[in-house]
């Protein structure tokens, strides 16, 4: 049983769920409202050494060591949510005008006790001391400690060709069948698995960033970028005989996305990628990674127009209508369309949405782009033609659509579909203004799915189903499960998959994560994401009869998360 909370209403101590961050098979619950907080609650990437410290006066002193503690514990646990600089995202703003006004009891208890808005009960679940709580609450009553910039120079030292453009392979030099080649991220292990989609067998893995995020391809198909949260890319050639790294750089001190220029006549030209810290972005050529133009975030917020001093780059997809890339900056809540013909006469256009953006994806045309400003519940649709903003549709809460799932609804005709941090509906939202005008960017259908904490819907154009994970839904049989919807008859509900189950993997959290499709669209493969001491697998499910088709279990699957296959990443199949 907890302590009382005097800040927690009865409802909110019904549901938590294990912390990201330290994800293990029997962690302390302590995120009172569910998946969304825990979600964002990942440890930093950033060295807490090298933010300096700020005494502030009016507030408590604390000695050189409890400082670089109480550093070590935000950034770890508390930048996630409240940002490095603590002027707030998911979580509430913490600069010295607040906390110095609110004192040290109320900072005490709200550390021990949590609130009913998604901060974790620290105290009352044991993960910090009554000494850690009181030094955590005057260490925030000083200014934030801000950790250092990252430029040109920095870029430039981090930077390595390994295998300079002239020297690699004039062709592919493998026998792999590369379209249908997956790159699995395994997260704790800071490594990529490429898989053989035929085979099912795992071809390579790489070596890549810390607690590696995503991966793209470059509009040929022949090079792989990943990015690790550290911000560390790995550009990686497939068409080697063991495809490997070829060129590296590291473009800040924390990031989460990485894309590669699509228009016609830029193929593999430019790769750009978006820093958490410092908020910034830098374009980079596509075939060595030489930084070329950073640009910073920093700016007003979209609905205040108040300084946000640390706007972090969220999802970057490439244009296909402009040679430009659009980029979510997610605090101040704008979308950049940075065209790169130019790199010296930079141009770019800033679209107003709502904040904080986060993930997104095409329309089936590619020409609109559909992304969650989360934080807002709402989905901002640009034109990237018209370089304009179509609409701001209202959705459930917390939509968390990955890059989304395009399909022809049978009543509403083409929508595209998210599903749902914090409630457990899927809405379909009208994406053809011209064949179906009344329904275009309305939410033209809600269904209800197992629960919310899902984090990820697909579908593939050859496909009659769409699934819907719930990875993070507080209830195990929902997360370590996925339903799935005939998209010719949607209201006749949903079938569950035990995806978990037949992975039989034994003890864990066993979240079962990210949809994704092979070339042919007709397997769908899940990951099975288990603490990283355990046993994790992918399990291939077969689309049309959604039958187990495969378990892929290796040792070398740590922690496998998201699963990109080569074509549908380098085409925006989704
Ligand atoms: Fe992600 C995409 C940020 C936690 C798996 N994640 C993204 C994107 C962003 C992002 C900005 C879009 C990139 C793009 O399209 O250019 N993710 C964040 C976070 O800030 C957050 C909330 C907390 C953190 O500290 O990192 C976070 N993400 C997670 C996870 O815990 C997940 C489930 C497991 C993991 O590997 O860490 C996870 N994120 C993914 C995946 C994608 C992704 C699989 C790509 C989906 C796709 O289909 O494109």
């Amino acid at each position: 049983m907890r302590a009382t909370n005097p800040f927690l209403k009865p409802l909110a101590l019904a549901v938590a769920v294990t912390s990201f961050g330290v994800m293990t098979a029997n962690a302390a619950p302590k995120h009172p409202d569910g998946a969304e907080t825990a979600y964002e609650g990942a440890a930093s990437a950033i060295s807490p050494e090298s933010a300096k410290i700020v005494r502030s006066p009016g507030a408590p002193d604390l000695t050189d060591v409890e400082f670089e503690k109480s550093k070590k514990i935000f950034f770890e646990r508390c930048a996630g949510c409240h940002g490095v600089l603590r002027k707030g995202a998911t979580g509430k703003a913490l600069t010295p005008d607040i906390t110095q006004e609110r004192g040290i009891d109320y900072l005490k208890a709200f550390i021990t006790y949590g609130s009913p808005a998604g901060m974790p009960n620290w105290g009352t679940s044991g993960d910090l001391t009554e000494d850690e709580v009181e030094m955590m609450a005057k260490y925030l009553m000083h200014e934030p400690p801000a950790p250092p910039e990252w430029g040109m120079a920095d870029m430039k030292e981090t930077w390595e060709v390994l295998i300079a453009p002239e020297d690699r392979p004039k062709k592919q030099m493998n026998n792999l069948d590369l379209e249908n080649l997956f790159s699995v991220t395994l997260r704790d292990a800071g490594q990529i698995a490429l898989i053989d989609g035929e085979s099912k067998e795992i071809v390579e893995v790489i070596k890549t960033g810390y607690a590696v995020h995503i991966s793209r391809m470059s509009a040929s198909g022949r090079y792989l970028f990943v990015i690790g949260r550290d911000a560390a890319i790995n550009m990686v050639d497939l068409w080697m005989e063991h495809p490997d790294t070829v060129a590296k750089i590291k473009i800040g001190l924390e990031a989460r996305s990485v894309e590669t220029s699509k228009y016609k006549g830029y193929e593999d030209k430019y790769a750009i990628a978006g820093a958490y810290w410092p908020p910034q972005f830098v374009i980079m050529d596509g075939e060595t990674l030489e930084p070329k133009k950073i640009v910073a975030t920093r700016g007003m917020t979209v609905d205040t127009q108040e300084y946000h001093p640390e706007p972090r780059v969220a999802a970057i997809v490439a244009s296909h209508e402009h040679p430009e890339f659009i980029v979510n900056v997610k605090e101040t809540g704008k979308i950049m369309l940075v065209n790169y013909e130019n790199l010296e006469n930079l141009s770019s256009t800033t679209i107003d949405a709502a904040r904080f953006l986060h993930d997104g994806g095409w329309d089936s045309s590619m020409r609109y782009f559909l992304t969650a400003a989360n934080q807002s519940d709402k989905i901002a649709v640009v034109d990237s033609k018209e370089r304009e903003l179509e609409a701001l549709v209202d959705v459930g809460k917390i939509p968390h659509p990955g890059r989304g799932a395009n399909f022809v609804d049978p009543e509403h005709g083409p929508v595209w579909a998210t599903s749902h941090l914090g409630d457990p509906t899927i809405q379909m939202i009208g994406t053809d203004p011209k064949g179906h005008p009344d329904n275009a960017w309305k939410v033209v259908r809600t269904l209800n799915g197992q629960g919310g904490g899902s984090l990820f819907i697909k579908t593939h154009p050859k496909s009659q189903n769409l699934y819907v994970d719930t990875a993070l839904n507080p209830a195990e049989s929902v997360s370590q499960s996925v339903a799935v919807y005939d998209i010719n008859n949607l209201e006749g509900g949903y079938e569950v998959l035990p995806i978990a189950e037949w992975a039989n993997l034994g003890e864990g959290p066993k979240r079962v994560v990210q949809p994704e499709y092979n070339v042919a669209g007709d397997e769908v493969w899940f990951s099975v994401w288990n603490g990283k001491e355990q046993r994790s697998a992918i399990v291939v499910v077969d689309d049309k009869t959604r039958k187990l088709k495969k378990v892929i279990d290796d040792e070398r699957l740590v922690t496998p998360t998201g699963k990109f296959n080569v074509y549908n990443t380098q085409h925006d199949v989704y």
